[in-house]
């Protein structure tokens, strides 16, 4: 787990994202299917949504972002105390969104990058450790719950 240190730190620098939560979403979203394109295969609503430009303009895609941030942030705040918030999210992707393991492990990535970009001043390594751990800890314990919902992912 995280030190009470480690995470005052995550929660401190989630308040910077949280600032502007649906413009670190959008770019969260815009990074993550630049770097791992499959991963919008999993998204209908994002099909047709082809070129830069297109995803920066699409109001659909800020919204969703503003949706992952705002339950992922809902949870970070639990400081790993996470069960109840994380199980039902754990069963949509595992039985009705079917998103591999890896694919959290892609976005849990563009999370990192968008926020050293954002806020390189108060992103420092002690810091970006901690958050780093954060997200690793949720990562582990949603396939934990995958497996539970028998998707091994
Ligand atoms: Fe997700 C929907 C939170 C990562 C694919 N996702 C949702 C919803 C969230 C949510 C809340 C709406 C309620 C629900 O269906 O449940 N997603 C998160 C959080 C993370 C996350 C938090 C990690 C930080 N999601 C992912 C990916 C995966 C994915 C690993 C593919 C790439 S990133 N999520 C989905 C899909 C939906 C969804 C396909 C349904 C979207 C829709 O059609 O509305």
């Amino acid at each position: 787990g995280l030190s009470d240190q480690e995470w005052q730190q995550v929660l401190s620098i989630w308040g910077k994202v949280e600032s502007d939560i649906a413009g670190h979403g959008h770019a969260v979203l815009m990074r993550l299917f630049q770097d791992h394109p499959e991963t919008m295969d999993r998204f209908e609503k994002f099909r047709n949504l082809k070129t830069h430009d297109q995803m920066k303009g699409s109001e659909d895609m800020k919204k969703h972002g503003v949706t992952v941030l705002t339950q992922l942030g809902k949870i970070l705040k639990h400081k790993g105390n996470h069960e109840a918030e994380l199980k039902p999210l754990a069963q949509t992707h595992a039985t009705k969104h079917r998103v591999p393991v890896k694919y959290l492990e892609f976005i849990c990535e563009a999370i990192m990058k968008v926020m050293a970009e954002k806020h390189s001043a108060d992103f420092g390594a002690n810091t970006q450790a901690a958050m780093k751990k954060a997200l690793e800890l949720f990562r582990h314990d949603m396939a934990s719950k995958y497996k539970e919902f028998g998707f091994q992912g």
